[in-house]
Formats: C-alpha cells, structure tokens, sequence
C-alpha cells in the first residue's frame, strides 16, 4: 500500500529500488534535531579500513548496533570504540520514516536496529562496495540524503559489472531490497557545494536490521 502523501513521487528504478525524490523533507526539522543529538553523544569519525587507511567518508552510529571498521575489519558492534557506551537509541523519527518508506516499497514490518551515518565533506567518497555485514539480507536498506547532493553509483551482483549514476538531494529515500539487496553501490568525490542548513556537506542515513 502507498502513503498516500507520496502517491505521484515513487521511482521505481530498478527490481528492488524504490527512489522518492524528498521525501524525508517534510521531516526535515525533526530529522536534524535528532541528527544533532545522536552526533553530539557518539561524534563523527574517520574509521580505518583493516589496510590501515582513514576513510574519507566520516561515520557513526545510533541504534542497538553501528558499523564500525578498524584494523580488526567491518562489524557491527553493541557499543562505540570510541566512549566505551552503547550508541546512542535509534530516534523515533528516523525509525518511522524507515519502516514507513520499506512499506510502500514493498518490505512490510521492516524495524530497522542500526542507523550508519556518514558525512562526507568536498572530496570525500565511497568506493564500490556490497553491504553483507548484515545478518538477514531479506531485510531491506533505507538510505536518507541530506544536504550538499551527491553521484551515487549502482553496479549488479558482480563487482565487474556496469554502474549506473543516480543524482541524489536533500531529502531524498532510497529503499534496496529483495533482488537489489546485494547490489555493488557507492559514492562520487563529493563536490564542492553549500547547503543552507549543512553547510558544505553531505550526511546520509542508512537504516538497516543487522542483528
Ligand atoms: C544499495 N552509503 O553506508 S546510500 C553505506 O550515500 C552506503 O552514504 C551510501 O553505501 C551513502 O553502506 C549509499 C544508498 C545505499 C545504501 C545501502 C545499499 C544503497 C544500497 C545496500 C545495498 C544496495
Ligand atoms: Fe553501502
């Protein structure tokens, strides 16, 4: 069943991927308030990657589980490295846009228990990569833009395989599930760019169950 304040928006962009141009604008003030607050408590970071290098994208976490990279490799871990303490609750508002948008796409009682936010600054980007640190890959990912827009690539199965580009904005929800789930996707060097509220920066949102 569609919302049915977002009847007209839904690109369905390939089997599995559900795009609604600004959608979460409407939550806007919501989403950053909490955004805020989740930062203030488990800060930005730039994790290494198991080679040793600083990622240029900066990452942290709300939720029963954040993702987290070190020298050890990816998992998803109960607390953060860097205070010792579980990561901040997963809000209420980033929760409900969630599991509402994964309904409309297809993906009912979607609950999702992790949030990965990630900052990207000018230049910052996200190499070709699957997400399969996940537990359930019948449970689909919720991607939330906002800020400064951004190219987001999207491959197949295979790493080898074609990418295509998709602009993405403020606001805008992106839902991968079923035979997108596995999917190689990642991000363009940010460009430079001002958003009135952000600044010169992206943060996206992934919503995810992991455990
Ligand atoms: C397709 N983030 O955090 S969101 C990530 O814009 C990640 O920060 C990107 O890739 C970002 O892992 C992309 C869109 C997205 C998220 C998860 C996916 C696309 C996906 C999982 C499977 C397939
Ligand atoms: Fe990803």
């Amino acid at each position: 069943m569609t919302n049915p304040l977002f009847p007209e928006s839904r690109v369905d962009l390939d089997e599995g991927v559900v795009l609604w141009p600004g959608r979460a604008r409407a939550h806007e003030l919501e989403l950053l308030e909490a955004l805020e607050a989740v930062l203030a408590a488990a800060p930005l970071r730039r994790m290494l990657t198991p080679g040793g290098l600083a990622m240029s994208v900066a990452m942290s976490n709300c939720g029963d589980f954040g993702w987290v990279s070190d020298r050890a490799g990816y998992r998803y871990a109960p607390r953060d490295p860097l205070s010792g303490l579980p990561w901040p609750a997963l809000p209420a508002v980033f929760a409900a846009l969630a599991t509402s948008a994964a309904a409309d796409a297809g993906f009912p009682g979607f609950v999702p228990d992790a949030c990965l936010v990630n900052e990207y600054r000018p230049g910052a980007r996200l190499s070709l990569h699957q997400d399969r640190d996940e537990r359930d890959f019948a449970q689909p990912i919720v991607s939330v833009s906002l800020g400064v827009s951004a190219t987001f690539l999207f491959g197949g199965l295979q790493r080898k395989d074609r990418t295509q580009r998709l602009p993405l904005h403020h606001g805008d929800v992106l839902v991968w599930g079923g035979p997108a789930r596995l999917r190689h996707h990642g991000v363009l060097a940010l460009k430079d760019g001002t958003h009135p509220v952000l600044g010169a920066r992206r943060l996206n949102l992934t919503l995810r169950r992991a455990g």
